[in-house]
């Protein structure tokens, strides 16, 4: 089945958690604090391999989550980081941020990687919180949570050359005379269901060519097999624009060429700038020449190629100038820089550090992805945990957010499952409450 779009939620590993401990030897009743870190959670990378050529296997994956770091030990002992996931794709594939439609990566060479989701860090362990104030701390932290990302995959085939053209006007014929490729052909229209793809050699150079499904006018609106496809000629160099010149279903072979270029355009305005040649087939039925000479006169700038399956007359050709074409073009950019996320700036605007909202009964709901995560990594089993909660609460200034917007000691605050009372005090910063 060829597949070239998913959805994927994907959940990165949570990292371990630390451990509060205290060094236990004989003659010695108080030990210092020996609790180790968590390890890393997995990240999730996606990684190209050259030998896949569809979405397929992400297409039931729902959910793609990545294993938790170990936890840390007493006697400073830190766990161990998750083993990555690693997610093969095929060339091609383009990777999106569904809620800001913006791209994260475009993979497109065997071998690539990108982290796309982050494991979170591990927790610390009481040992890590020494100070010379607080040389004995009674508390660790969760490890933090790993990154959750709804994505959107999109598989656009790497191909130098891309053949559109209406239905059954011998796309897959000339394909599989010139390639290795070996699609199926057939009289009725829409034989071809998905984009075939073929090499094809021309002395020590190679190029690969992709066939498409037929195109017909209304393709932009859905109609036929709409224009779904026509994403896969985006990446390719040349445009071969594949013309039936025999015209024999009462067809029009200036029209024919007008529609799809139509349907292109209203696709992508990345066609205009791509290089195009007219594959002009069929060349051995009764009109042919005579719409062939009509069509030359109606576009004296573009390059036709006059051939014929059944005798193979004008095939190397054809092929010979692809292949020229194909060298000439280093570059083909699908995407601007402005489609990208820019991966500083993008965390930044996510990471509100907290958002204070009052709710009808007079709650304070403080949300935010810097104080939940805070609030995910405290232990609130552990009194000096929930301490140490409410001054880093006080140091982003959640507290004098609150105060600003008129909350007075005794308020209710609630963050995620949290509630608790605000307690008014400048020099205090104990926030008692239950989750
Ligand atoms: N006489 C003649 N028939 C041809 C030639 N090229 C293709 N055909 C025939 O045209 C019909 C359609 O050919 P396909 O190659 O399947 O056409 P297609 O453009 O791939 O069609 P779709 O996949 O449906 O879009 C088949 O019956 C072919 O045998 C040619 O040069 N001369
Ligand atoms: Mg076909």
């Amino acid at each position: 089945m060829f597949v070239d779009e998913v959805n994927l939620k994907l959940i990165a590993g949570k990292g371990g958690d630390g451990c509060t401990s205290f060094r236990r030897e004989k003659y010695v009743p108080m030990g210092g604090p020996d609790g180790g870190n968590g390890g890393k959670g997995a990240d999730i990378i996606f990684k190209v391999d050259k030998g896949l050529k569809t979405l397929v296997d992400l297409k039931f994956k729902k959910i793609i989550k990545a294993d938790k770091g170990t936890n840390g030990k007493g006697s400073n002992r830190f766990g161990s980081n998750a083993d990555n996931l690693i997610i093969k794709v095929p060339e091609g594939t383009t990777v999106y941020d569904k809620n800001t439609n913006l791209i994260i990566c475009d993979l497109v060479n065997d071998g690539q990687e990108f982290i796309i989701a982050h494991g979170g860090r591990g927790g610390r362990g009481n040992k890590a919180f020494v100070t010379d104030s607080e040389p004995a701390p009674k508390f660790s932290e969760y490890g933090e949570p790993g990154e959750e990302l709804e994505i959107h995959c999109e598989l656009k085939v790497m191909a130098d050359v891309g053949l559109v053209g209406m239905p059954s006007v011998g796309k897959s014929t000339f394909l599989k005379l010139v390639s290795n490729a070996n699609p199926k052909i057939a009289d009725y229209h829409f034989t071809t269901l998905s984009p075939n793809l073929g090499v094809v050699k021309v002395g020590s150079d190679a190029f690969t060519i992709a066939d498409l499904p037929g195109l017909i006018e209304g393709a932009s609106t859905g109609l036929g097999l709409g224009i779904k496809f026509l994403k896969h000629a985006m990446r390719t160099k040349v445009i071969a624009h594949v013309i039936d010149m025999g015209a024999f279903e009462g067809r029009n072979p200036i029209e024919d060429y007008e529609i799809i270029k139509n349907e292109m355009d209203q696709y992508s305005n990345k066609f205009k700038d791509k290089k195009a040649i007219v594959i002009a087939t069929k060349m051995d039925l009764e009109n042919a020449e005579a719409n062939l000479e009509a069509f030359k006169k109606a576009y004296p700038d573009l390059k036709v190629y006059p051939i014929s399956a059944l005798d193979e007359s004008g095939v190397k050709e054809v092929v010979n100038d692809l292949n020229e074409l194909v060298k000439s073009v280093n570059e083909t950019k699908i995407y601007d820089e402005n489609e990208f996320i820019d991966h500083v700036t993008y965390e930044y605007q996510k990471e509100v550090p907290f958002k204070i909202e009052k709710d009808p009964e007079g709650v304070y709901i403080v949300s935010g992805k810097e104080v939940e995560k805070l609030f995910l990594m405290t232990k609130f089993t552990e009194e000096e945990g929930v301490l140490r909660f409410g001054r880093r609460l006080k140091g982003m200034g959640v507290d004098d957010c609150l105060r600003s917007m008129g909350a007075k000691a005794g308020d209710t605050i609630q963050i995620m499952d949290y509630v608790f009372e605000f307690n008014d005090e400048e020099d205090k910063s104990d926030y008692e409450g239950e989750v």
